[in-house]
């Protein structure tokens, strides 16, 4: 109980810091997973400059976060330990996974300017409506 009342809080406090939604790029972003959405379901980065996103998992099922074919470099990935989804012969440029009630984060940095999809990769949920959109901009605009 104690533990859920501090990410709420901890989660409330990120939320003022940020003073909430913008289209502006931004270099650090969390990300709520729910059954079976993302919030935000519309971020904008920076292009060529590195990205944190920290994805927080609010389901009770393992989600991720995927984006099948974008141009990045310097691209590591913060696993929590037991992932335990297959990933098949899915193929994509930024992939991670987070358990309920989990953090992971995933840091890249965007070499091309463009829209991108970014889905959860979990069989099933992307067709449940758990996807959105990476807006990679040129950093000076
Ligand atoms: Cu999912």
């Amino acid at each position: 109980m104690l533990r859920k009342t501090a990410v709420l809080m901890f989660i409330l406090l990120t939320l003022a810091a940020c003073g909430g939604k913008s289209a502006a790029p931004a270099t650090e972003i969390t990300l709520e997973e729910t059954d079976f959405s993302f919030s935000p379901d519309t971020i904008t980065v920076p292009l060529g400059k590195p990205v944190t996103l920290t994805i927080r998992n609010g389901g009770v099922v393992e989600h991720d976060f995927g984006v099948q074919k974008i141009g990045v470099s310097d691209v590591s990935m913060g696993h929590e330990e037991g992932m335990s989804h297959d990933m098949g012969a899915m193929d994509l440029d930024l992939h991670v996974a987070t358990q309920p009630n989990g953090v992971s984060a995933i840091t890249f940095t965007p070499t091309e300017a463009g829209e991108y999809e970014f889905f959860c990769s979990v069989p099933g949920h992307k067709e449940a409506g758990m996807m959105g959109k990476l807006t990679v901009v040129a950093a000076d605009q």
